[in-house]
């Protein structure tokens, strides 16, 4: 088994509904098991687009999925969840993002898929729910909590948990 952590985000729809039903659909998908789950935070739209606020939060799992099978299967559940790759416009609005943040200390730097995520450390809406779950942990060097030190988490609200 390999460990590997997952962010999930969304601004389209029922997003924390759409959130339950995915990780579910991880788990059994990949054959996962659910080793812990973010809170879910409401997040201002990053990026050049003007969109809706996002929901965003972070899943990590035990698979026996390779990193590129992992993927396939999490892009499978994108579109199970009404993602259509081919009609959006990239970082703009959407059901349902799934990115493979890191798997086990794996470096991959290919165009479908990149590992750690490249983007990771510019990102307070992914570093915000990994912090919650284990600020200490180390990704390509850096630990989750002082990358997150770095930027802004302005207008980042944990969402009360759902009953
Ligand atoms: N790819 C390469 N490496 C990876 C990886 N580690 N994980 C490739 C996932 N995919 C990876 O991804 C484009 C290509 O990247 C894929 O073909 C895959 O093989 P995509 O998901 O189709 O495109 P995208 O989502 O538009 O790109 P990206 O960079 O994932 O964008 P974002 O930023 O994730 O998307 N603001 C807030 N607050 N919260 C958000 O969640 N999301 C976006 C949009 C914009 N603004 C946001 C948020
Ligand atoms: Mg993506």
């Amino acid at each position: 088994m390999a460990h590997a952590l997952i962010a999930l985000g969304g601004n389209v729809g029922d997003v924390r509904a759409t959130f339950r039903k995915a990780i579910a659909n991880i788990c059994g998908m990949t054959q996962g098991a659910l080793l812990a789950r973010s809170s879910d935070y409401a997040t201002p739209p990053w990026g050049d687009v003007e969109q809706a606020p996002f929901v965003n939060a972070c899943m990590e799992i035990d698979t026996p999925l390779d990193p590129h099978a992992l993927l396939f299967a999490l892009q499978k559940i994108e579109t199970k969840f009404g993602r259509d790759r081919q009609n959006e416009r990239r970082w703009g609005p959407r059901t349902l993002d799934l990115d493979l943040i890191a798997y086990e200390d794996v470096s991959l730097e290919r165009p479908e898929l990149t590992l750690p995520h490249p983007r990771l450390f510019e990102r307070a809406f992914v570093l915000v729910p990994l912090a919650e779950m284990s600020p200490d942990r180390v990704i390509g060097g850096r630990s989750i909590a002082s990358a997150l030190a770095e930027l802004s988490t302005d207008g980042i609200e944990r969402l009360p948990d759902a009953t």
